[in-house]
């Protein structure tokens, strides 16, 4: 096959290589990165992701990637390693579903945090709660859900019985993308088998079964849904770092920035200062210590990244002056001068 007309959609991600999935709905393909595929990375050029529409040159016989066109949006963690450098995990989607179970109990903290992950990737966020067949009143469950989850939509299903799938099936338009993000065994393959209608991902019933790892979504991958949505299955992502970003925090929070705003002073640390409205809400009970906390841990940790991006930057450019520095130092030398 050519891949001369336009762009190929990024199924999975691989190191030094990704599989492809043509148009002609043909068995995905592999393309291996260009040979300055690593390079690319200080480039600050895109490395390919999951979702990623990408131009592949096959001219040579063995098909390269050689372009990752621009993102509409990326879901982006902190990959909080020594490298510190982000992570994307998933590129141009529309539909970010926060899939958090109902039983054990839902861990509010995770869903905000997994909700301002959502909000800074451009794309919107859905609720998902699973596992409703597990407990005696999933609306209302749904409901405590819904209040740390502002401007979002709220589901609970169960892929047991299929109960609430079609609030779901909803979103399913024909050339949407779809991520599911959330804690390893809250349901995602399940889920994501449901909307297939089809077994796609293994599950965790599966593994038992047939006695493989403990983890058995071990790839974020895309997966096509009947009537031309694609979803993305990932991995349990544990201590998910959120990627410093105000506005989505904001957005997750809008309550909380709602106070803050009404704050007598403007740089109010809501530490006992006078006229705090964030002190007096939580006094009242209009805001829980819970939320309070959450936003306040969320919050620290987008300053700690803000700074390190701005320090990595600022080696960056020292790096980028280096450079220039050098290569005129070269160029007084003379280009082409014969030496000695
Ligand atoms: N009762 C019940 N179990 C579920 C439901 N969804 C998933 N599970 C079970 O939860 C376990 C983990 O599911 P899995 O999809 O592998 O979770 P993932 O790690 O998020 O992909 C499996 O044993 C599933 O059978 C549900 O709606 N109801
Ligand atoms: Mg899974
Ligand atoms: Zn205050």
């Amino acid at each position: 096959m050519s891949f001369d007309e336009g762009a190929v959609r990024v199924v999975r991600a691989d190191k030094g290589s990704v599989l492809v999935a043509p148009d002609d709905g043909l068995e995905p393909l592999r393309a291996v990165l260009d040979r300055d595929g690593l390079a690319a990375l200080d480039d600050g050029r895109a490395v390919p992701t999951v979702g990623d529409w990408v131009l592949v040159d096959d001219a040579d016989g063995e098909p390269h990637v050689r372009q990752v066109l621009p993102r509409s949006s990326a879901l982006v963690r902190d990959s909080a390693g020594a490298t510190s450098r982000e992570q994307v995990l998933a590129a141009n989607v529309d539909v970010v579903l926060v899939v958090e179970h109902l039983d054990p109990d839902s861990d509010l903290g995770r869903v905000e945090r997994l909700l301002t992950l959502a909000w800074r990737s451009g794309a919107r966020p859905v609720v998902v709660l699973t596992k409703a067949d597990l407990v005696p009143d999933p609306a209302s469950m749904a409901q405590d859900v819904g209040a740390a989850a502002i401007a979002v939509e709220v589901h609970a299903v169960s892929a047991a019985t299929g109960a609430g799938l079609e609030p779901l099936r909803a979103l399913l338009t024909p050339g949407a993308t779809l991520v599911v993000v959330g804690p390893s065994g809250a349901g995602k393959s399940t889920l994501v088998n449901a909307l297939a209608g089809r077994d796609v991902m293994s599950t965790g019933e599966r593994r038992e079964q047939d006695g493989r790892g403990r983890h058995t979504t071990t790839h974020r991958e895309l997966v096509p849904l009947p009537g031309g949505a694609v979803l993305i299955d990932t991995p349990g992502i544990r201590g998910i770092g959120v990627v410093a970003d105000e506005d989505a925090l904001a957005t997750t929070f809008a309550d909380v920035a709602e106070l803050v705003a009404l704050c007598r002073f403007a740089d109010c640390h809501h530490e006992g200062e006078p006229g705090c409205a964030v002190a007096d809400a939580l006094a009242t009970g209009e805001l829980s210590r819970r939320r309070y906390d959450s936003w306040r841990k969320l919050a620290r940790e987008a300053a700690y990244q803000a700074r390190r991006a701005d320090s990595r930057l600022a080696a960056q450019e020292r790096n980028r002056w280096k450079k220039i520095t050098q290569e005129y130092q070269r160029g007084m030398r003379g280009p082409g001068r014969p030496r000695g």
